[in-house]
């Protein structure tokens, strides 16, 4: 699916500022029609778009409704849109949005996190006013993803449960744009690119498709490197609206995109009527024995699982929030992370590509799993996870969906080096084998470049787990020393260690820890680094890092979390999760400076070394000394 992008025939207007909202209290906006009128007078406020509608008038109601809300305005349908395909386009409507245009219902899209469009050139003309109504959605059941569970308290309200650990924001969270192209459009590229063994030779192959009807002979695809230097030009036949060219690249014309440094070139297809730039970086990935290369040297991945997490705006997109938390990662020395839990802003893909940050790209499957403890009632549950009233066919295929969507939007981002396919699925169930196989295997088919992973919960260790085979890299998630051995870092270790081993004879794979971490309230010390303390933080990473540093099939670091963020409310935490190495509002905790010391101790690609307990901030060090 492409980007909007604007050139001498292409246009955007952004439709992001504020719009009407309002709640649906009474659950009646779709039987009344809202989308026929403007929104109920004395019920509408302002809100702003893009924005989760959470947090933002400080009331209960607001935070804490589930159901229907609905956003309105008009707009004025610009001059370009004349001769053109008008297309409304959506970049996450969280989690299901409907839409109208005045009143046709023109779009419905379920996922709460990937672009959705629909084309509306037959129902605009330039100089219209229209008014465009949505309908968001944010319940979760047993066949959305992520999946959750809506009750009804004695009181009758209705409440939403969840399996996952970050706050069930919702709204229109990224932002929405009107955009044209010529009626006779470029409708897909795809970009794989290979390197040889040697990087002397570097190779791109460009795949593309016509609208549908298409009866063009022919097309051009032009790369121009990043001084705008054309450097291949290739005239391409072709047939049934399909054209494809592979690009030589070698000599001063062949610049690699490397972890740290961003090469990109702009590729340019032009058709006789139009045209799209999409930037390309050459490197290749491969999965070999224990190591994960890119452009055939090994890479250690050093970062963060993150969120899209603000106050205020929740999960709403703004290029701020996104620059700071870049910049932070840059000081901290990170050249990665992972897209916990659910498909980032498209953004967010464009600047790790221009910056040369690598990238876990994950679905939104997460919290397939009723025993991680963040749901404090269990009526409703089903008595088995993957069963009829539970995970089922229907959740399968919402996944497979979900997965494809992914792939059609972040195929051709450089940076994007795993696919993950889910986060933290009880993979010891009766059942997860018969669910996970074809989404691997529709997962490799959809994407034959990239290697895949399924993150994997500590409680489904390589004794019980029945799927990590299907996988490519084995990315797991372990807090011992934190939930298990809570406090006790030697008896931590020891199991941390085993368990390595245990995986290392079992599959012989790459292994990334894509979690590990301790929550940690920014301000409270103690001598004795107890936990919750940024002592212990600082004394329980050092451990972490000096395993990880001796164990050869470990090939990647990424803390559990970049930043402290909201959760649901519930026993196990204190005003959000604390795991953050910066607060919410991005300030450094203790444990930047050690984790910075650590990562900026080797080059961008390289494993550090075993720290020493020294390196465990001046605190920690007293707290050792007894
Ligand atoms: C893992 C989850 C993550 C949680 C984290 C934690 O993948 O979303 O926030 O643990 O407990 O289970 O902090």
């Amino acid at each position: 699916m492409l980007k909007p992008i604007e050139n001498t025939v292409r246009e955007i207007k952004k439709l992001d500022g504020l719009w009407d909202f309002c709640l649906d209290v009474r659950q009646e906006g779709r039987a009344k029609e809202y989308f026929r009128q403007a929104l109920p007078e004395g019920e509408t406020r302002k809100i702003a778009v893009p924005a989760s509608y959470n947090d933002i008038f400080s009331d209960p109601a607001y935070k804490n409704h589930v159901g229907d809300v609905w956003y309105q305005r008009n707009v004025l349908i610009p001059s370009f849109c004349a001769d053109k395909r008008v297309v409304l386009r959506f970049n996450a409507v969280t989690h299901r949005g409907t839409v109208w245009v005045n009143d046709t219902l023109v779009a419905e899209h379920q996922g709460g996190y990937l672009p959705f469009e629909a084309d509306i050139t037959s129902l605009v003309h330039p100089g219209d006013m229209v008014r465009i109504t949505v309908c968001c959605n944010n319940e979760l059941n047993w066949q959305t993803l992520p999946p959750g569970l809506v009750t009804n308290n004695e009181a009758g309200e209705k409440r939403q449960y969840y399996f996952h650990d970050f706050f069930n924001y919702a709204g229109i969270h990224r932002s929405v744009e009107l955009y044209v192209t010529p009626k006779d459009y470029i409708e897909d590229v795809t970009v794989t690119t290979d390197v040889s063994e040697d990087c002397t030779q570097g190779t791109v192959n460009v795949d593309f498709a016509l609208s549908a009807g298409s009866t063009e002979s022919k097309a051009q695809v032009r790369l121009f490197d990043s001084n705008n230097h054309c450097v291949a030009v290739s005239e391409v036949a072709v047939a049934e609206g399909k054209g494809k060219c592979q690009i030589a690249l070698s000599g001063a014309d062949l610049h690699l995109w490397q972890p740290g440094q961003g090469y990109l070139y702009n590729l340019v297809i032009s058709t006789s009527t139009d045209e799209y730039t999409l930037r390309v970086g050459v490197r290749s990935v491969e999965v070999k024995g224990e190591q994960f290369l890119i452009n055939h040297k090994p890479f250690y991945f050093k970062g963060f699982g993150r969120h899209e997490d603000y106050i205020a705006r929740g999960k709403g997109f703004d290029y701020v929030g996104m620059i700071q938390d870049h910049a932070l990662m840059d000081w901290i020395g990170a050249n990665s992370y992972r897209t916990s839990h659910y498909p980032y802003a498209e953004e967010q893909m464009d600047y790790a590509d221009e910056h040369g940050l690598v990238v876990i790209d994950e679905t939104q499957a997460v919290g397939l799993n009723l025993s991680l403890g963040l749901s404090s009632d269990k009526a409703g549950l089903p008595k088995k996870l993957f069963s009829e009233e539970g995970i089922n066919a229907q959740t399968q295929a919402n996944h497979l969906q979900c997965i494809k969507e992914l792939i059609a939007r972040d195929k051709n981002h450089p940076c994007v080096v795993l696919w993950s396919i889910a986060n933290e699925p009880d993979a010891a169930q009766e059942g997860a084998r018969e669910y996970f196989e074809p989404l691997a295997k529709a997962t490799r088919e959809l994407d034959p470049s990239r290697p895949i992973t399924c993150v994997n919960v500590m409680f489904s260790d390589y004794k019980k787990d029945l799927i990590s085979d299907f996988f490519d890299v084995l990315c797991l998630n372990r807090y011992y020393g934190w939930y298990v051995q809570s406090g006790d870092l030697s008896a931590a270790r020891k199991v941390l260690i085993d368990e390595l081993n245990g995986w290392q004879n079992k599959l012989h794979k790459p292994i990334i820890i894509t979690e590990y971490g301790t929550d940690t309230m920014a301000g409270l010390h103690s001598m004795c680094a107890e936990m919750w303390t940024e002592e212990y933080q600082c004394l329980w990473l050092n451990m972490y890092h000096e395993v990880f540093s001796n164990h050869s099939a470990v090939v990647g670091e990424q803390i559990w979390n970049f930043a402290d963020f909201m959760t649901s409310e519930g026993v196990l935490r204190v005003g959000g999760n604390r795991k953050g190495i910066f607060t919410r509002d991005r300030q450094p905790k203790q444990s930047a400076y050690v984790v910075r010391k650590r990562w900026l101790s080797v080059p961008c690609c390289e494993k550090p070394q075993a720290p020493s307990a020294q390196d465990a901030t001046p605190y920690a060090e007293c707290a050792l000394k007894k």
